[in-house]
């Protein structure tokens, strides 16, 4: 029926900066957004890359995490669904306007060319989705803890005249704002991810406790920690030395640990914790597990991990650890320590705190 649309309008957004982490920093923030304007958030799908191909992948929200959970915190509705049933009435492909802060450098001049480049362009391909105007929603921004600017937002963009604030890029900061990082509690894996990572533990891990790891130490990280001494709050890092580096200073063993750093720090929480029977480790590059399996092998403990590499079930089975040990830089960690948090399991990091 025509009337079946939310009047207070959408907001619509590319996932389009950094991979699964960085993605999952601003989808907190862009919830919190869409709550402060009271606009229905449309989820759109997680943007991937894969090894050797040279576009980006688009998957829908709900492959990995549960709708149901999220709509207890506020209207959501998924892009696949708002795209077939709702668009026609609220978005005519003639009214597609795309928001950024300012203009974009791109093919059209003073445009947020909300297409150029990849995975700006795939993604809006997806849906069919062409813009034929650019907002610049500058001097603006997306701090939803401002009722004054989020009532900025609605004078000047209401929504009986802008029904759908489409946005180039994430209308969020990274990393995660600190007043939002309590909305992970709203984001639940999806019952296919649940129970795969169940059953890895079940299959691999039962009969005692398991501490987790993450050892973030591919090229493209040893490069980017090699920034840590010109950027105290790199990436994730707030999370440990605080948003104003108030709990710093941030070291390169906290992102980068050495082999040494690793098994002393291994060591040490299988003994604390001493029901642990099981290391698991994930990993974007390198395991350890043999160096593991020599360091521990006095501890009686089992060295695991999950094959073929799949980040998402890495996620969830360390979200459910006894204990586990991330790396404060990596917003792949963070997402872990949030998730336990919510549950309120222990996390640690390392080389932090200092000692
Ligand atoms: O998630 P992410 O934004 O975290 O990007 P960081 C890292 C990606 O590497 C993940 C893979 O999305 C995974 O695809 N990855 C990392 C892993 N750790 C694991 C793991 O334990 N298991 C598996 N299976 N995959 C930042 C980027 O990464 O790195 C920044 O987001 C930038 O944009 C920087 O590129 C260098 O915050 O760790």
């Amino acid at each position: 029926c025509d009337d079946n649309y939310d009047k207070s309008g959408y907001v619509v957004y590319c996932p389009c900066m950094g991979r699964f982490g960085n993605q999952a920093d601003h989808f907190l923030g862009v919830l919190a957004f869409s709550k402060g304007l009271n606009r229905t958030l449309v989820l759109p799908p997680w943007i991937e890359y894969r090894y050797g191909e040279p576009s980006s992948f688009q998957i829908p929200f709900n492959t990995y995490f549960s709708i149901d959970i999220l709509a207890q915190y506020h209207r959501v509705i998924t892009m696949e669904s708002f795209m077939e049933d709702t668009a026609q009435l609220v978005w005519p492909a003639n009214k597609r306007t795309s928001f950024c802060y300012t203009q974009r450098i791109g093919e059209e001049k003073n445009s947020c060319n909300a297409k150029s480049g990849n995975p700006f362009g795939p993604f809006w391909d997806k849906f069919d989705i062409n813009f034929v105007k650019s907002e610049f929603y500058g001097p603006l921004n997306y701090d939803s803890h401002d009722k004054k600017m989020m009532d900025r937002w609605k004078q000047i963009y209401p929504p009986d005249t802008w029904p759908v604030l489409a946005f180039t890029g994430a209308p969020a900061s990274f990393p995660v704002q600190r007043e939002n990082v309590h909305l992970h509690k709203y984001l639940k894996w999806s019952v296919d991810i649940t129970s795969k990572s169940k059953q890895f533990i079940k299959n691999n891990m039962s009969g005692g406790g398991f501490l987790g790891l993450h050892l973030r130490n591919g090229q493209d990280w040893v490069k980017a920690c090699q920034h840590v001494q010109d950027s105290p709050i790199l990436f994730a890092a707030p999370q440990c030395v605080g948003y104003k580096n108030e709990k710093g200073p941030l070291t390169a063993s906290m992102c980068l640990p050495k082999k040494t750093e690793i098994i002393k720090q291994v060591k040490r929480a299988v003994k604390k914790f001493n029901n642990i029977k099981y290391v698991f480790v994930a990993s974007d590059s390198n395991h350890m597990i043999e160096d593991l399996n020599v360091a521990l092998k006095d501890l009686e403990v089992s060295i695991t991990r999950f094959q073929p590499s799949n980040p998402h079930l890495d996620l969830a089975i360390l979200g459910q650890a006894n204990h586990f040990i991330g790396n404060c830089v990596s917003s792949f960690s963070a997402f872990v320590k949030r998730e336990r948090d919510v549950k309120g399991l222990p996390s640690e990091f390392w080389c932090y705190p200092h000692r």
